[in-house]
């Protein structure tokens, strides 16, 4: 039997609606208890049920550089996920990715610096000031959440490497494990995940490594214990689960472009004016609202990093 994967992160003909429409009858038939009692459950803090998390830290800072737009409800951030190594279905991360040991974590920087290294993630989070950052993610498939991540500046985790002059990208791993991320066990993607960032934008103060959201230890299924929080470009650059960060001097191969290079760019910054070969790119669906919305350049952020781009052709560098 040949099964046509859809082979992206892909709306299905009629995903785009009937995807808020599960998410708005999800939580109209959990009602606010069992949305509270999801909250406080081990869902919401996977590592502490393994006995091991490192809570955050108390003192988590805010910043200028956040949104005051309405935030997506807990349980849409973390029922309706994209994470391949855990099954293609939204609510598949959410299913099993409770079972990924994420403590403890070994984060190696290694490439063109000064001072490669294998960092504790959790002594990580204790040397670095955290910050909350509360940011739209405008998924390639054409909706968006605002979600308040905790994270570190990527750029204060980089330096302490000391990058040579001669290093222009980063690469991004996501751990190889087959036995604990089922995903992998098929050939759905080339694993293990890969993306890649030019330096200036890992080095760009939005530009996050995120360990939390909502106050809280990062939930399984959005990445623990560390991924990429960059909020300029299509949600399938934000890696989750990072084993590896390399400097190189040339442009690292990143999965989705490998997959389907025509569909999906490098830069993957948000861009309505360059559509999808299969879909329009124009406008985007909040989670949880009904009327779609347009989209912005550099999803609303390009006061701050259009400049990054200056001069380049973004129809040609999608
Ligand atoms: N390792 C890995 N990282 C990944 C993905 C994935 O499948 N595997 N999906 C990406 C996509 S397409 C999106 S939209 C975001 C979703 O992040 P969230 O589930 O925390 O909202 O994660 C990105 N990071
Ligand atoms: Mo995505």
């Amino acid at each position: 039997m040949l099964i046509r994967f859809r082979n992206s992160c892909d709306p299905a003909g009629s995903e785009i609606t009937p995807e808020s429409v599960y998410i708005n009858r999800r939580r109209f038939l959990a009602g606010g208890a069992a949305a509270a009692a999801a909250m406080m459950s081990g869902l919401a803090v996977p590592a502490a049920a393994q006995g091991k998390a490192a809570p955050l830290p108390g003192d988590i800072g805010k910043s200028s550089l956040s949104t005051d737009e309405v935030q997506t409800p807990f349980d849409a951030v973390t029922r309706y996920n994209n994470f391949y190594e855990f099954g293609t279905d939204k609510e598949d991360p959410a299913r099993y990715a409770s079972q990924l040991k994420v403590r403890p974590w070994a984060l190696t920087i290694d490439g063109l610096c000064g001072k490669p290294g294998t960092w504790d993630v959790d002594a990580l989070i204790k040397a670095n000031r955290l910050e909350e950052r509360v940011y739209r993610l405008r998924c390639v498939e054409a909706w968006s959440m605002v979600i308040p991540w905790v994270g570190i500046p990527m750029a204060d985790v980089l330096k302490q490497a000391e990058p040579l002059a001669s290093a222009k990208y980063v690469a991004m791993q996501t751990l190889l494990d087959p036995a604990q991320m089922p995903g992998q066990r098929r050939s759905i993607l080339e694993w293990p995940y890969v993306e890649g960032l030019r330096l200036d934008e890992a080095l760009h103060p939005l530009t996050i490594l995120c360990v939390g959201l909502y106050g809280q230890v990062l939930p399984n299924q959005n990445g623990a214990p560390i991924r990429l929080i960059i909020p300029w470009k299509y949600g399938f650059k934000s890696i989750k689960s990072i084993v590896r960060l390399t400097f190189l001097e040339t442009m690292p191969p990143t999965t989705w472009n490998r997959s389907a290079p025509d569909e999906y760019g490098f830069y993957a910054n948000v861009n309505p004016a360059v559509d999808h070969p299969r879909w329009s790119q124009k406008r985007e669906r909040r989670i949880g609202e009904f009327f779609r919305r347009d989209s912005l350049p550099f999803n609303g952020y390009a006061e701050q990093v259009a400049g990054l781009y200056a001069g380049m052709d973004l129809v040609k560098w999608f």
